[in-house]
């Protein structure tokens, strides 16, 4: 295991403390959470009873393939607690996610969850959010005015950049768990996330955006010198 996956785990290991038998996890994405769900299955096996309700058809296949137990948030629209990773830490616990390209479902998961604990390693805390491109996802009809609005709203919140539609490996359209695509802003810096956040929001077209604002309670950043517990 490298330095960087080895701190993932100690950050993922810390989150399991927070876990308790009986609890409805929100369980996230990202190769952070997977060592969160690869820790959270040993202790299933040990007796731990949870049920976990998936932020992405690739952390379902993995929790159903470990045996942790998992449901819709429809059979359990109020979660106990959300455990994610993110791309960027900023003040106030503001984040930056969808890198991984399943921010709406995150989102969802996460505003239904009564506590998100985020797990990270010490890399991703910045003084200022932007350097990692901003995921925002819509609907793939009118992308092209999409786009200009987009512009539009990131200006007025003081932000400008290029908008690349993002695309897998093969060259193909990313295509989200919902049916969407992604286009990652490069603003390099967001001095206002609220105004941004509050702007991208009101684009048609525009489904959601990776800024998360208050929504994450603690974060977890496993560093070189040993794990931070930061709470808002
Ligand atoms: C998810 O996974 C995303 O919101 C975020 O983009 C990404 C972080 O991935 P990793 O843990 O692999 O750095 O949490």
């Amino acid at each position: 295991m490298t330095d960087a996956e080895a701190l993932k785990r100690q950050a993922a290991a810390r989150a399991l403390e927070y876990v308790r038998s009986g609890m409805k996890l929100g369980l996230g994405t990202g190769s952070t959470a997977k060592h969160f769900v690869e820790l959270l299955a040993e202790r299933v096996q040990q007796g731990l009873e949870v049920v976990g309700v998936p932020t992405s058809e690739v952390t379902r296949a993995q929790a159903e393939s470990l045996g942790v137990p998992v449901a819709t948030l429809e059979e359990h629209p109020v979660l106990d607690l959300c455990i994610d990773g993110a791309d960027e830490v900023g003040p106030d616990l503001t984040l930056v996610k969808g890198g991984g390209g399943a921010l709406l479902r995150e989102k969802i998961v996460a505003s239904a969850a009564q506590q998100m604990i985020v797990i990270a390693d010490g890399s991703k805390m910045v003084a200022q959010l932007g350097a990692f491109p901003l995921p925002i996802e819509v609907v793939d009809f009118g992308v092209a005015a999409t786009r200009r609005a987009i512009d539009r709203a990131a200006k007025a919140a003081g932000c400008h950049g290029l908008l690349t539609l993002r695309r897998r490996p093969d060259g193909h359209v990313f295509v989200t768990d919902q049916g969407h695509v992604i286009l990652d802003a490069a603003y390099g810096v967001i001095p206002d996330p609220a105004a941004l956040a509050l702007n991208l929001s009101q684009v048609p077209g525009v489904v959601e955006h990776g800024l998360f604002i208050n929504l994450a309670s603690r974060v977890i950043l496993a560093g070189a010198n040993g794990v931070t517990v930061l709470d808002r």
